[in-house]
């Protein structure tokens, strides 16, 4: 099978681009006598600049399970049935440590990721009889009008490349290059792709789908054609087994992991959780479900309600501020984590300042998010209250009813 690298593509298929990019690279092409003087204040030869913060990284993670979005997804990692339908997209986040921008990206999947389980394979739907030359498939594809898209608001030429290399290929490159983005450096993923995967009706095993590593395969490039480096990469790790079919809690909110951040307000708080399973959920009874904290006075369920897929749970006490709660559907055995720690907006495990500017981001619209994480005074909205509230209480006069602040390791 042929190969084209992300350049010999750009070129091969984009002639206008090709001519920019070209003429790019030669534009700073100097000779001896023409380099500029050397800056007082450049690096010394021999040193690169110092990253700051984290480095580029691509990551594919899944988004759906049968057409049901996945609550508290993207998923790194997730436990299906055989037979399922897997929505997964690819995202870059933090490609920017040295203030580089991104002009275009090339990210490939490696074929022996969709065969690494036991038995059968995990695969983009219809891989094995591909759409006709020149046509595209409906499950491999570069959602330009994603929000979270990488290049959103900016021309730019996108190819999702079934063909070419046997683990399929995205491609976007800008038409403008003044248009090239510099990324926050905050974690924050961008989209790049989606495919949509099949598991097998015999597929069993741990299947571990991974791109194709190396800048030349997928890659990330700037203005002047030069590959961002370096370049780390997430894989997406699928469970198959027959006994993960309809009942597994796939997801919570809050999110399995993640910390409940609103305060008590030395109340009695009844705690709402919300469990999503596959199937439907209306089997689901209060005798299924174990919630343990690490004490004998653990919180009860007082009401459940199902509506689909999603199990609605409200429990009292509230979860317990300090502590890791599990959540377990006995049937299968599936089990959600959830802390509980008053203020810790930024989900850290530590109530301090941090939480403050953290949730002050979010209210100035630049950061989103979900309200078990800054509705501190739970009144079901976020505005200026829920930080006079917080500031309050990480204040040294006040009186810490609910003392935990901080949080333990979640456990295995
Ligand atoms: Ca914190
Ligand atoms: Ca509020």
């Amino acid at each position: 099978m042929r190969r084209i690298g992300l350049e010999r593509m750009v070129r091969g298929r984009l002639p206008v681009v090709a001519v920019l990019l070209l003429a790019s690279a030669s534009f700073c092409q100097t000779t001896g006598a023409d380099k500029p003087p050397q800056v007082d204040n450049a690096a010394p030869a021999g040193e690169a600049a110092k990253p700051a913060g984290p480095t580029a990284t691509f990551s594919i993670e899944a988004v759906a399970v049968n057409s049901v979005p996945l609550p508290g997804g993207p998923l790194a990692e997730l436990k299906v049935a055989p037979g399922t339908i897997i929505k997964a997209e690819m995202f870059v986040r933090d490609w920017s440590p040295n203030g580089e921008v991104l002009r275009s990206y090339q990210v490939e999947l490696d074929y022996s990721g969709y065969i690494s389980g036991e038995q059968g394979s995990v695969k983009p739907i219809g891989y094995d009889t591909p759409p006709a030359p020149g046509l595209d498939s409906p499950h491999a594809y570069v959602d330009k009008s994603d929000p979270r898209f990488v290049h959103r608001n900016s021309d730019a030429i996108t190819i999702a490349d079934v063909h070419q290399v046997p683990g399929y290929r995205w491609i976007n490159v800008l038409i403008n290059q003044e248009d090239a983005p510099v990324c926050p450096q905050n974690g924050e993923r961008y989209y790049v792709g989606t495919v949509e995967l099949a598991a097998s009706k015999d597929a069993k095993g741990v299947f571990t789908l991974k791109f194709v590593e190396g800048e030349e395969r997928s890659g990330l490039r700037d203005p002047m054609n030069i590959a961002i480096l370096p370049v780390n990469y997430e894989p997406l790790v699928i469970h198959v087994q027959e006994e993960y079919g309809k009942m597994v809690v796939r997801g919570s909110i809050p999110s399995d992991g993640d910390i409940d951040a609103r305060l008590i307000n030395g109340k009695t708080a009844t705690t709402r959780v919300d469990l999503m399973f596959l199937a439907d959920a209306s089997g689901v009874k209060p005798a299924d479900l174990q919630i343990e904290d690490g004490t004998s006075h653990a919180p009860k369920i007082t009401k459940l309600t199902a509506e689909g897929p999603v199990v609605h749970l409200d429990i009292e006490p509230g979860l317990a501020p300090g502590r890791w709660t599990s959540i377990t559907y006995g049937p299968t055995n599936s089990t959600v984590r959830i802390g509980c720690l008053p203020g810790d907006v930024t989900n850290d495990g530590i109530t301090d300042s941090q939480d403050v500017a953290a949730l002050l981001s979010v209210l100035s619209g630049d950061r989103r998010l979900p309200l078990y994480r800054t509705d501190m005074n739970r009144d079901g909205v976020i505005r200026p209250a829920d930080v006079v509230s917080l500031i309050e209480y990480i204040s040294p006069g006040f009186t810490k009813k609910e003392a935990a602040q901080k949080l333990p390791q979640k456990p295995d």
